[in-house]
């Protein structure tokens, strides 16, 4: 199925090129090998200021140079997001260290409770993806022994998985969901699944996908939270921002992943939904706002940071002529400020009228998206626009040791957090955009949404 969406991607390709080319300098401005070796040189520069201050914590605050973690114990976070990045950088010698110490005393056994989603995302998928990498079975059975704790996540009324699952007694807590924390599992627990032969480790998080989606509205939109014990929704606002996106992704990509046929049918019927109604035409651009779920009513025209992987995933399901105008959206989004807000009101094209949504958390998406449409149509455009990315972040984001998220677009202030995906997403995708192909055989693996590659390999 995978080779299907290539060749229409292809095809559609034919009639994109010169379209999406206008505006650039066209061929060889961008030379790939140098800025690769650029990006390659910025996770070093990031990961040895980890590793100084703040070495097997969640994650490093770069600007007073100490660690956070996210738990009284540390899990990891940084580390085990980090590995398979490091592993596709070829930097060999570095990430059989990082292995060693992860095998060595990373420990699920502990009496706190977790958020499913990022300890999902980032740990279960980072032990994955590193896992088909290295062959190293440890790591399949630090996957197997956190996806056994996290499983009791599940046992709810609806099926809906809660938020929160302790990890040494199996308790959950916090009914209180939205689609995005329920819909981004499979990735990783069907992969889990079929890696052990263990089919509960599928059906589940498939069943709490499906739960979700059956309670579309009759308009085929989902809302934004939900209570998992009465699946009753507590917000209808609905978009393709926080709390919704990677439902979004999850859709397209587990069909491909697994051939599963409820997921293609999940994602067609719900691209239509979403093209009807988030779609908005503005003299701006294209761009994907917010509506109410039930009545389809517009309710805001705000874009952001987190929104931007939805040209990544059009591309992938085939839309490459959507994802290729909504990517000259997201550029403009990013150029406002030469860096790009949380939030962008596309009729103003202002950060809205609250100072939080000034707010640069290094994200990935603009890039995964900037890498999808390089792979779909080869266009240099998108070799471009990655390094206008690549140099706001060297020029607002570098700090001596490391790299900082930023309080404020428009005034450029600092904020003292080094996110673990930055290196797991941010640079990887940078990093692919213009490494050679053979780096990774981009149509041979799905990547979770923190940027795990895995391989179907059942
Ligand atoms: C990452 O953890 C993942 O990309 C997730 O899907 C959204 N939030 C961050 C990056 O912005």
């Amino acid at each position: 199925m995978h080779k299907i969406y290539r060749i229409s991607i292809v095809v559609l390709l034919l009639f994109n090129v010169r379209q999406v080319s206008a505006g650039f300098h066209g061929e060889d401005t961008v030379h790939k090998a140098q800025l690769a070796k650029v990006v390659r040189n910025e996770f070093i520069h990031s990961w040895n200021a980890y590793k100084k201050y703040a070495w097997g914590a969640d994650g490093l605050r770069p600007i007073s140079k100490t660690p956070y973690q996210w738990y009284k114990v540390p899990l990891h976070m940084t580390a085990v997001d980090a590995m398979d990045t490091m592993i596709l950088m070829g930097l060999k010698e570095e990430a059989d260290t990082l292995r060693e110490f992860i095998v060595t005393t990373l420990s699920f056994d502990h009496d706190i409770y977790v958020e499913s989603f990022e300890i999902t995302i980032r740990l279960l998928g980072g032990l994955l993806s590193s896992y088909q990498m290295t062959g190293d079975e440890r790591l399949l059975k630090l996957a197997e022994d956190l996806g056994t704790r996290m499983l009791p996540v599940f046992n709810t009324p609806t099926g809906i998985p809660y938020c929160d699952v302790n990890l040494k007694t199996g308790a959950i807590r916090n009914p209180r969901t939205n689609p995005g924390k329920v819909g981004t599992m499979l990735i990783e627990f069907g992969t889990l699944g079929k890696l052990t032969g263990r089919p509960e480790f599928y059906s589940l998080p498939k069943r709490a996908v499906m739960e979700v989606y059956n309670r579309r509205s009759s308009i085929g939109l989902v809302g934004t939270w939900l209570d998992a014990n009465t699946g009753e929704w507590l917000d209808p606002d609905s978009h393709l921002s926080a709390c919704i996106d990677s439902y979004y992704e999850y859709l397209i990509k587990c069909a491909i992943l697994f051939d599963d046929r409820d997921f293609q049918e999940m994602w067609d019927s719900s691209i239509v939904a979403i093209k009807t109604y988030l779609a908005h035409e503005a003299p701006s651009g294209l761009w994907f706002g917010h509506v109410n779920m039930f009545t389809g009513e517009r309710t805001k025209t705000w874009f952001g940071a987190l929104d931007a992987f939805f040209p990544g995933t059009l591309a992938l399901a085939g839309d490459v002529e959507t994802a290729a105008r909504l990517q000259e959206s997201c550029l403009k989004m990013w150029n406002r400020y030469g860096i790009e807000p949380e939030q962008i009101d596309y009729v103003t094209m202002a950060v809205p009228d609250d100072p939080k949504w000034e707010r640069f958390f290094l994200n990935p998406e603009i890039m995964e998206s900037t890498y999808y449409l390089y792979k779909a149509t080869g266009d240099q455009r998108y070799l471009e626009m990655g390094k206008v990315l690549l140099d706001s972040l060297k020029r607002y984001c570098r700090l001596e040791e490391g790299y900082s998220e930023l309080k404020s677009v428009v005034t450029k202030e600092r904020s003292d957090r080094m996110e673990s995906y930055f290196l797991s997403e941010t640079l990887k995708y940078l990093y692919l955009l213009f490494a050679p192909p053979e780096t990774l055989d981009f149509n041979s693996v799905i990547f979770n949404t923190e940027a795990h590659p895995i391989r179907r390999t059942w």
